[in-house]
Order: C-alpha cells, then structure tokens, then sequence
C-alpha cells in the first residue's frame, strides 16, 4: 500500500432539486423545495434558495411551506435521478477506475498516483468539476484529503460548488477543533455520551485513554480515538456490495392498528426478500422501523440463527419485533430492513427440535417459484394468499 493517499469525496449540491432545475428552467434561480405534495409529507431536498429560508431536508412539508412560502414543491422523479447519477458515476470513472458510489449523488475516489496524467490533486478536482458542469450542467463539491473520513469532512465544507484540500500537513491541526459531533456515525447517542464526558472536539478526544472510550463506546471508542488523529485505512473499493436492503413507507394516517402496521410489513418483507433473491444473497438480520406521530424514531434489529431470502421469514421476524413493542403512540412510518448479508449458499442453521429451517427452506421454495412466474407473465400475476 502507498505510505500516503489522495482521496477525494465528491457530493452533489441540492442534487434532486439541481436536477429538477435544469430540467425545467422556470425553476432555475427560484426556491424549490423536492418532496411529496401531501400535508404529511417531508422535505427530500431543497435548493439553496430554499434553504436560505430555513429549509432543510426531512422538515416536514408543512413547516417548510410556512418557512418559504414561494416555494415550487415538485414530486420527486428517483427515475430520472438515477439516470444523472449513472451518468456522473461514469463520468468520474474517465479519470480513476477506483469510484467507490455510496449514495445516488456521493462518491469516493482513490486519485493516488494520478498526477502524472492528471496534476496535482486540486487540478484534478477542478476537471472533474468542469466535465460534471459541461455533461450534465450540475455543480457538485469536492473534499481532497489523505483519507476517506477527511475527504468527506471537506467535501462539505464549501458547499456548493465547493473545492477543499485538507493537506497531510494540516491533518493534526484540522482535526484538533472539529466538533466530534461531525464524524459520521457519531448520532445523538453517541453525542451524549461524549459530552457527558466532557469531549467536544476531536482534540479533546485525543487526551481520552483508550480503555475508557473502549468502556464506554465500545469498538466504535477504539475507532474514534484513531479518527480523532485524522487516521483512517478504510480503502476505497469500487465493487463494494450494498450492506443492507429495505423498503419503508410513510402512512396514509398514523396508526396503532395492528392489523394495518402488519399488512404493511407483509408487503415490505415480500420487496425486501425478492430483492435479496435478485441479488443472490441472504441476510442474518433483521431490522424494524418505525417513526411515531411525534417523528421520534426507534430502530430494533434481531440477528437470526441462519440467513434467509424469504419473504415469510423476513416477515415473521419483523412482526415479532413490532409485537415487542409497546405502541403508546400512533405510527406514522414503518420499514424493514435486512443486513449482514452472506452468499446464496449459506443455509439456514439448522437448531435440534426447531423447524425453522426446513419452514425457510419452504418458503425460500415458494418465492423461487413466485419469482419465476413473475418473471415470465409480469408482476402481480401471483401473489401469495396472505397478500
Ligand atoms: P444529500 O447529498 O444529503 O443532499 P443534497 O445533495 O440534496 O444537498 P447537499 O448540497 O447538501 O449535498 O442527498 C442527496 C440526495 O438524496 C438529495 O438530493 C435527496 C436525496 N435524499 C433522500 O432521498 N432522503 C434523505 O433523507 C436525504 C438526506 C437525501
Ligand atoms: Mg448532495
């Protein structure tokens, strides 16, 4: 491995709504506001016209509208914006075949050893920035940094169409001032239990001994510690896998029916299973979503004894997660999610006295054959009883 590395996070600014601007250009310059049109609705992007006004992603509509009340609202089109961000992803592929995408509009770059062919990073930053504008008439920022937590850290610095080098030189400097609650996966939680113990800088974090942090963070303590000295070896890897697959939806009306909240899960393990299938992979864990009329939010997981694929799997595991929990206020979203993810051919374990595995293995059965007959006559055509 080189004894130092150029990486680059690229973001894109506003993307949803940049791309609905240059789609239609009445809306150009004015304040947009992406999202779903019901009252119920939450903001998915704003322009930074919009967000001049307060308005930030995940607002709920209403209060956004109040905010900004010129706002054009346009329904999100994910089609279209998967389309563009295909587009960019190949783009920066022109320069480095190392693009590692993380989202529709993110990406890291490993441009070590580029410079030859390129110059020196912030030259080539600049050209990627350039052929962006010149292809799809979009603005993104750009973090240069020796690694990946850095490099993203600076591309949001300058937002938009920003361009922000974080030297090697720099790194201790840099870090010794920044808040810890801009590391990502640094939540709320965790945002707590720092300040509880007095650390709010990265710099405070150093002075921190390990076996404390470790006690109360656990494996995360121990990473914190080398990411509060800007250390960080996570590679860029351009064929990383998705991690996790799930389907969520935000209701009609907030709900504590349990008849309701189970049909909804029914119908959400079926995407996730099929989805599973599609990419030849099963998953151990099993996650359940769900966000209260107040927007709090609890997510509990259960890791299961083997991995499955199957929808009638995925659903019972989910169910029982939500019948575990007390439902002292209505519900407003609810989702499923599977993760840890092993190839096809890892079984299901089997447990002495417990049928789960066969009963996967069933099922597994059905929904290869559900899969079949969709696949040959249309979605739709079969669906299981319980549906
Ligand atoms: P972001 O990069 O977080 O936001 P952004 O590109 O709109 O704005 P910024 O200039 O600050 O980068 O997300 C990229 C797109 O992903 C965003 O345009 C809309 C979409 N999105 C969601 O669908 N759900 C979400 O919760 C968020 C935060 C974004
Ligand atoms: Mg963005």
């Amino acid at each position: 491995m080189h004894a130092s590395r150029t990486i680059l996070h690229l973001d894109m600014d506003a993307f949803f709504a940049a791309v609905e601007q240059r789609d239609n250009p009445g809306l150009q310059g004015r304040a947009v506001i992406v999202g779903g049109l019901s009252d119920r609705a939450v903001v998915t992007t704003a322009s930074y016209e919009a967000r001049r006004y307060g308005v930030h992603s995940a607002m709920p509509m209403f209060q956004a509208r109040r905010k900004c009340p010129q706002a054009i609202i346009v329904a999100p089109r994910r089609k279209r914006y998967q389309e563009v961000s295909r587009t960019v992803m190949g783009l920066l592929r022109e320069f480095t075949p190392l693009v590692e995408p993380v989202s529709i509009d993110e990406a890291y770059l490993d441009v070590t050893g580029c410079e030859r062919l390129f110059g020196p990073p912030p030259l080539l930053a600049e050209r990627i920035k350039t052929r962006i504008r010149e292809t799809v008439a979009l603005t993104c920022s750009i973090g240069i940094a020796p690694n990946r937590f850095l490099a993203k850290i600076a591309s949001d610095m300058d937002k938009p169409d920003g361009l922000t080098r974080i030297a090697a030189g720099e790194v201790l400097a840099f870090t010794e001032k920044l808040p810890v609650g801009k590391v990502p996966g640094v939540g709320p939680m965790t945002l707590e239990t720092l300040r509880r113990l007095g650390i709010r800088t990265l710099g405070e974090l150093r002075k921190f001994p390990d076996g404390l942090l470790e006690r109360r963070l656990g494996r995360f303590g121990r990473r914190l510690k080398s990411l509060a000295f800007g250390v960080d070896f996570t590679p860029v890897e351009p064929f990383a896998p998705a991690k996790s697959v799930s389907s969520e939806e935000t209701l009609a009306v907030d709900t504590a029916d349990q008849t309701v909240l189970r049909n909804q899960l029914l119908q959400q393990a079926e995407t996730v299973g099929a989805q599973l299938r599609k990419m030849g992979l099963r998953a151990r864990t099993i996650t359940l979503k769900l966000k209260y009329a107040d927007f709090s939010q609890i997510t509990r997981s259960v890791t299961l004894p083997g991995a499955t694929q199957a929808a009638d799997t995925i659903f019972g595991t989910a169910l029982n997660l939500l019948q575990a929990q007390p439902l002292a206020r209505k519900v407003r979203l609810i989702g499923v999610g599977a993760s840890h993810f092993l190839p096809q051919s890892a079984p299901f374990q089997m447990t002495l006295f417990d049928g789960a595995a066969q009963r996967n293995a069933g099922w597994e059965k059905v929904d290869r054959t559900v899969d079949a007959i969709s696949r040959k006559f249309g979605r739709g055509k079969v669906r299981k009883a319980s549906l």
